[in-house]
């Protein structure tokens, strides 16, 4: 098994819990521990990508997995592309709200996941578990840190399979939103996300 490097961030936008962040914390507890680097990332532009890049060069990993949630999706999405803008649609948790700037100035316009997508989404379906195809991971630290993770890989040698793939809200955060959004259980998100890293491992030995 390869040594995964998996990231989920820290609540946002007066949201209490992220689950991106729960499935972090339950992998690493579990079945294979010595296979997987966990971290939590904070939804900070300044530092988020500093974090990720310092993580990626001391883990050396074999393959890179970045979570984050999306509120308002309805199943798991398997990010196909990242874009080089950042142009938040809400501050970050530090106040700040970038519009309109490209996350790295010199880099080109777009990089496509290096993650089997199309295998994943059906190898999911296949589990009975909702699962679509996603072409826009938008503009907000979720693209950002996406986007970083593949320039830093395009720019360092790394032939690693490595993408993005957001997740719905709870259960518990939708309820508490005056209009109801959709949501996905804890447990099913988790089983997701383990049969993403057996997809994976399975389509790149
Ligand atoms: N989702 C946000 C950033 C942190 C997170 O979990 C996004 O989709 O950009």
């Amino acid at each position: 098994m390869k040594h995964w490097l998996i990231t989920g961030f820290e609540p946002f936008d007066g949201s209490h819990v992220n689950p991106s962040a729960q499935i972090v914390t339950a992998l690493s507890q579990s079945i294979f521990p010595e296979h997987f680097h966990g971290l939590i990332l904070p939804v900070n532009a300044k530092t988020a990508p500093a974090i990720l890049v310092e993580n990626l060069q001391q883990i050396r990993p074999q393959a890179v997995l970045c979570l984050g949630e999306a509120a308002g999706r309805t199943a798991i999405s398997i990010e196909r592309v990242a874009i080089n803008l950042m142009d938040f649609r809400i501050p970050d948790n530090a106040g700040e709200q970038v519009t309109d700037q490209p996350i790295a100035p010199d880099g080109p316009t777009a990089y496509f996941s290096r993650l089997p997508v199309r295998k994943i989404r059906d190898g999911l379906l296949a589990e009975g578990v909702p699962a679509e195809l996603s072409y826009s991971a938008g503009a907000y630290l979720c693209n950002q840190v996406f986007y970083t993770l593949m320039h830093f890989l395009a720019t360092h040698n790394m032939d690693i399979p490595a993408g993005f793939i957001h997740v719905p809200s709870l259960p518990e955060q939708a309820a508490r939103r005056t209009s109801l959004t959709p949501s996905m259980s804890m447990e099913l998100q988790i089983e997701a996300i383990r049969k993403v890293i057996e997809i994976v491992e399975t389509e790149n030995p």
